[in-house]
């Protein structure tokens, strides 16, 4: 009886659910194929390829468009519980409203989710990760409330086509990322430098879009497809760089909840001490009202208890400590916040390192168990966990160290901290266009040969790994 017990309890609990990931723009190419029309991130790399380290840009990328089966292939042979991948707007809905869905892309979207399910795979489907219509930003995108309607309508469409098969959705990818870096410093597409300004009018506009879909999904889906529906974000964990400096440690995790307290917290709204710093420092320097702007009474209600779970990416940590010079150009969330006057940085003990990843796996239980105090037992998929390397060697052995260390924690999450995590997702599938670093940068747990015409895909010493976890589900 003794063994039985010690054998189930280094095991993951069995509703627990392991599977990897990859988006559009990052993996499909076939960027004019049909009747798509181009996403931002096509725009932006065709008339800024020196903003991409290796001047490459997405229109073929892994040729996922066409390749499909082989990824689910890989995904079945690994022993994935669910594939997450995200549906390219501009794809199914090629004028970006919902007046004209493309037959093509339905299908192609139809071929995946169906694909996956014969082989016993479960898609999980995000609407958003980074590829906006560009005929929408030409119109504002996300810095113009009306995107509220179009994303609903979009998610309308989305649920009707695929709801009947799909029942996991993520409305929205990281809107710290794509917000702060593409409407704030302009380093993402669609590159609008509006710091202070345009990420936050975007924070707003994607946080009602997000609760707009899911409660369009309550109201209208719920009860026929019995699904869930959440958004994700992606996390750094904050740690005091000195003893005595905790409660800027907590600020820095305060502004990283900017999606998440208004969706989990019993009151609602912009995390009150970030909404306050904002509004200081807004009249501190003359505007007439905060740069974040409001959200009134009905907002609050709207958005407010909007998830049946919360998607979490997690990669790496950082150390807090006040900033000298408040006018430095900090840039949130990796290297520090000018909103804030805090900067961070990282600890050299923290192994392996790769460009801004530095491997802290007591990060991932930390944070998880500081939003589980925070906000209750709330149901956390990590959506994203992975390391990144330039060595395209199918000998991955960092990898699968940070991968390995970061499982443990997630057990160790689940068996010492009660906390309610139940899908872990490696990031990536596959080798992809990993945004401005290009193909250099290669997150893959399967090898993609990129000089090869067939785009082979290999896979990699942490996908073996992987699978045997996947297969003992323990680490
Ligand atoms: C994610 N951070 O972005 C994206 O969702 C993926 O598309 C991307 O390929 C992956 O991470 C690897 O970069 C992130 O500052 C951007 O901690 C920034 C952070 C985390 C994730």
């Amino acid at each position: 009886v003794f063994v039985t017990w010690c054998e189930a309890a280094s095991k993951f609990p069995a509703g627990f659910q392991f599977g990897s990931a990859t988006s559009s723009y990052q993996v499909e190419g076939a960027w004019n194929a049909s009747d798509k029309s181009p996403s931002i991130w096509d725009v932006f790399v065709h008339e800024h390829p020196s903003a991409i380290a290796d001047h490459s840009n997405g229109d073929v990328a892994c040729d996922s468009y066409h390749l499909w089966k082989k990824d689910i292939a890989l995904a079945r042979s690994l022993g994935l519980n669910f594939y997450r991948f995200s549906i390219a707007w501009p794809r199914l809905l090629p004028e970006g409203f919902s007046n004209n869905v493309s037959k093509d892309g339905t299908t192609y979207y139809n071929n995946l989710i169906n694909g996956l399910l014969s082989v016993g795979i479960e898609p999980v489907v995000t609407l958003y990760h980074w590829d906006l219509p560009q005929n929408l930003q030409d119109l504002g995108g996300w810095t113009n409330i009306e995107i509220v309607n179009w994303f609903q309508e979009y998610a309308r469409v989305a649920f009707t086509l695929f709801g009947d098969r799909v029942k996991t959705w993520v409305t929205i990818n990281e809107p710290t990322s794509f917000c702060n870096v593409g409407y704030g410093t302009g380093i993402l597409a669609p590159g609008v430098v509006s710091p202070g300004i345009g990420e936050y009018l975007c924070a707003k506009n994607a946080l009602l879009s997000h609760a707009k879909a899911y409660r369009l999904y309550e109201k209208e889906f719920r009860d026929k497809y019995k699904g869930q529906v959440g958004l994700t974000n992606q996390f750094v964990w904050y740690e005091a760089k000195n003893p005595g400096q905790e409660q800027n440690a907590q600020l820095a995790r305060d502004l990283g909840e900017l999606y998440t307290f208004p969706i989990f917290s019993n009151i609602g709204g912009w995390p009150p001490n970030i909404e306050f710093i904002i509004a200081k420092n807004s009249r501190a320097e003359n505007y007439s009202s905060s740069r974040l702007p409001a959200l009134t009474e009905e907002e609050i209600n709207l958005v407010k208890g909007s998830a049946d779970f919360f998607g979490v990416n997690y990669y790496t940590s950082r150390l807090v400590e006040e900033a000298c010079h408040h006018e430095q150009i900090l840039v949130w969330p990796l290297f520090g916040s000018r909103e804030l006057g805090l900067v961070f940085s990282y600890d050299s003990t923290w192994l392996p390192r790769y460009d801004w990843i530095a491997s802290y796996p007591p990060g991932i239980r930390r944070l998880m168990k500081s939003l589980t105090e925070r906000y209750g037992n709330i149901e956390i998929k990590i959506f994203e966990n992975g390391f990144g390397m330039s060595d395209p060697s199918l000998n991955d052995t960092r990898r699968v160290q940070y991968i390995r260390d970061h499982l443990e924690q997630v057990f160790l999450s689940i068996t010492e901290d009660g906390v309610n995590v139940t899908a872990y997702t490696a990031w990536a599938l596959i080798d992809n266009f990993e945004w401005n670093s290009g193909y250099k940068s290669r997150f893959g747990i399967v090898h993609v040969d990129y000089n090869d015409p067939k785009l082979k895909r290999t896979p990699r010493a942490s996908a073996y790994y992987y699978a045997d976890v996947i297969k003992k589900r323990e680490v």
